[in-house]
């Protein structure tokens, strides 16, 4: 009998710090598809690459499973609105949350530099949108800022009840395989994401659910790589704008995710990005945006590199759909625009076009 999934909350509510008779706000985010990627796999060496893959949520993102908590618990608390400063999902995230729980949300976004799918989501579900003039940064410093003298509750992942549904992830990635992988790879922005798959991880390790954790391989954008810089990237630059953040929020959660699984962070160039967004597309046919390809960007370059991953069982998270930027899929990778070939209705006309020899 077909199985409804009932929201990460409803599904895993003993594993989550929410109160009993707490309101739950869903749009039935998570059990999300873990799906096998051989020819990744090749690509890199590796026995498995499974991806998990994050655009399947209710608004195309992982954001989802964060905000279902954040806003459910705002709820209980009885806001009455909420704020976010968002490079784009966030934002469409908390927006559609909002809308399902009948309160505002005001949005603070970079000018210029969100997808546009991204920003037709906060406008469809209503949210009260401010262009900021200036950064992601800047955006979050003003969010924090509002919401301690405003009567608006902060819901990016600063807010811990943020990294607390975003932990679901990595139930679901034990539950499906029945272990941890090896490795767990994610692109990281805000390292949010990265350090509430470490939570979940630590804490199937600590129930006995699985026997070691996974090493949490973190990768960001070059021009916006701060954790391998050692520190925040003044004017972080990148075609991934989900990714192009320069003071991650999570840095101490993710210095302490990284020690203590053994992982790693490291950078890849945009071109590196798009051709693994190309190459998801083409050869697993997973469509992701570009910041979304990021992290296996850094897996196949970690193997290029030398890294030995013969045997290894990795779970890459892809993070977003390709929709919410789909221009970057119309362009080659000189960065020409691809345009299908206008044709006849002439069947002899449409099959030379193609190349096909008559049977
Ligand atoms: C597709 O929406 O920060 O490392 O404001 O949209 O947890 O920040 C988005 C981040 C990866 C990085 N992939 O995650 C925002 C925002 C996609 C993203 C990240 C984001 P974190």
């Amino acid at each position: 009998m077909a199985h409804q999934w009932r929201g990460v909350i409803r599904e895993y509510f003993d594993r989550l710090d929410i109160e009993q008779d707490s309101p739950i706000i869903t749009l039935g985010e998570g059990g999300t598809p873990l799906v096998e990627a051989p020819r990744l796999a090749t690509l890199v060496g590796a026995e498995r690459v499974l991806l998990k893959v994050e655009g399947m949520n209710p608004t195309g993102s992982f954001k989802d499973r964060g905000m279902t908590m954040a806003v459910s618990k705002a709820i209980g608390h009885g806001a009455k609105a909420v704020i976010c400063a968002s490079t784009g999902n966030t934002s469409a995230s908390a927006a559609a949350y909002a809308a399902a729980a009948g309160i505002t949300s005001v949005v603070l976004v970079p000018d210029g530099k969100i997808a546009l799918g991204k920003l037709s989501q906060a406008v469809a579900h209503k949210a009260q949108i401010l262009q900021v003039r200036g950064n992601f940064d800047d955006c979050l410093d003003l969010a924090r800022d509002l919401a301690d003298n405003y009567p608006v509750h902060l819901v990016n992942s600063v807010n811990p009840d943020r990294i607390e549904g975003q932990k679901t992830g990595a139930f679901e990635v034990v539950d499906s395989l029945g272990f941890a992988p090896d490795m767990h790879v994610l692109p990281v922005g805000n390292a949010g994401n990265y350090s509430a798959y470490f939570k979940g991880y630590a804490e199937d390790l600590a129930e006995g659910r699985i026997k070691a954790l996974p090493q949490m391989w973190g990768f960001q954008a070059e021009g916006s790589a701060p954790f391998t810089m050692g520190g925040p990237v003044k004017n972080p630059e990148t075609i991934a704008t989900a990714i192009r953040i320069g003071n991650p929020a999570s840095w101490d959660l993710a210095q302490n995710a990284r020690s203590v699984s053994n992982g790693l962070f490291g950078a890849v160039s945009d071109k590196q990005i798009l051709w693994m967004h190309r190459f998801l597309s083409q050869e697993v046919g997973v469509f992701v945006e570009p910041s979304s390809a990021t992290g296996a960007a850094g897996l196949y370059k970690q193997s290029q590199q030398g890294a030995d991953l013969a045997g290894k069982t990795i779970v890459v998270t892809v993070t977003g759909h390709g929709l919410k930027d789909a221009l970057w899929a119309l362009k080659d990778e000189d960065g020409n625009e691809i345009a299908p070939t206008s044709v006849s209705t002439n069947a002899d006309e449409v099959a030379e076009s193609l190349g096909l020899v008559r049977k």
